[in-house]
């Protein structure tokens, strides 16, 4: 009997069916048909996100000791313990990609992997935490909720539970932020500062200017990503500054100005020599968050062999009882 040809990636009849169904508003699902370069694309993406959950425990881990009261180390460590599980999601759903999660952690560990600018810079006071729930769970809103009408299913999906877990992270720091601001002159001065070394971080969070990423186009053709990282900054700013107002808080921008026409929030230039730096390893705590993640996995090392263990007990057992 003649074999039917097998398609390939490069099939450009399978391509254009597949970008049929993108352009239709369709999601992926896992056993789908699709370009190795989609693929690709994803597990690229899925797992830089997923490695910055579990990083991004660690700035705000290290305030659990410290928190000032009862109420705000419940909240802290339920916080963090939801990013945990939000990196868990993450691999699994890109696991559904075909890639193993050992390779990706390796990748990971061995600073193969990108995750998130943002965690590479230092937690000095209390005030961080309330700004990092503020800003940092802000403009990781303002992403996700745009990467949740993402085309493929699983990715799209996680980022449904994970917007509703960051909404409460973003209102804990808010009312952190809040607090502080109306409290005694220290705790102004404490939580100003703050704000004064986290918003252009958390502006870099958005990636380079739509001029300068080179992974864009594709993944918007793909409707992987709906937006611009520049769409999604001026986003953020827009939402950002009427909050700061609010709360008497200035943002460490002489160019920060509203446009009535545009009618958006027009700011200055981002130092993207720094973005650059910090991408390239060279942040402020790159080496101590690698350093703490490789800690971790090893001291987890006798948790994974007791599990595969217990496994390869289990399958002896039911062999044996067939
Ligand atoms: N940091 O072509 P581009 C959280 C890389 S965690 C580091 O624009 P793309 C939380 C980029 O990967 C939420 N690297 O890329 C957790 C690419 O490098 P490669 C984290 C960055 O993919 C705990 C190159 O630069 N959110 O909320 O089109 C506590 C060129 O960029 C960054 C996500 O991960 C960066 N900021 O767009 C609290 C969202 N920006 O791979 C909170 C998912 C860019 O070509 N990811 N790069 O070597 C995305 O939405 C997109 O991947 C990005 C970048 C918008 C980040």
């Amino acid at each position: 009997m003649e074999q039917k040809p097998q398609a390939t990636p490069e099939d450009p009849a399978k391509l254009a069916q597949f970008q049929a169904r993108i352009d239709a508003g369709e999601s992926i699902e896992p056993k789908d048909w699709m370009p190795e370069r989609y693929r690709k694309q994803l597990v690229r993406m899925m797992s830089q996100h997923a490695h910055s959950e579990i990083v991004g425990m660690l700035p705000e881990g290290n305030w659990i000791t410290r928190a000032p009261s009862l109420r705000r180390k419940m909240s802290l460590l339920a916080k963090v313990q939801d990013e945990a599980g939000h990196g868990l999601y993450i691999y699994c759903g890109t696991e559904t990609l075909g890639v193993d999660r050992a390779e990706l952690v390796d990748q990971l560990l061995d600073g193969r992997a990108k995750y998130s600018s943002i965690f590479n810079y230092p937690t000095l006071s209390w005030a961080d935490i309330g700004v990092i729930g503020w800003l940092v769970d802000g403009a990781a809103i303002v992403n996700q909720t745009v990467l949740a009408k993402a085309s493929y299913g699983p990715y799209a999906r996680a980022m449904i539970r994970i917007c509703k877990e960051e909404n409460f992270h973003k209102r804990q720091g808010f009312e952190i932020v809040a607090t502080l601001a109306a409290g005694t002159p220290a705790q102004q001065a404490m939580v100003q500062d703050a704000v004064n070394r986290w918003w252009w971080p958390s502006l870099m969070m958005f990636g380079p200017s739509d001029t300068d990423s080179p992974n864009s186009a594709e993944l918007l053709r793909w409707k992987v990503k709906h937006k611009t990282n520049d769409e999604l900054r001026q986003r953020f700013v827009n939402l950002t500054v009427p909050q700061a107002i609010a709360v008497n808080l200035t943002l460490p921008d002489p160019d920060l100005t509203y446009n009535a026409e545009t009618k958006n929030w027009e700011f200055g230039e981002i130092d993207w020599a720094e973005f650059h730096e910090v991408i390239r390893g060279n942040g402020p705590c790159n080496r101590e968050r690698l350093a703490a993640r490789r800690a971790a996995h090893e001291n987890g090392r006798w948790v994974r062999e007791a599990a595969e263990a217990h496994a390869a007990k289990q399958r002896r057992r039911s062999t044996e009882a067939a």
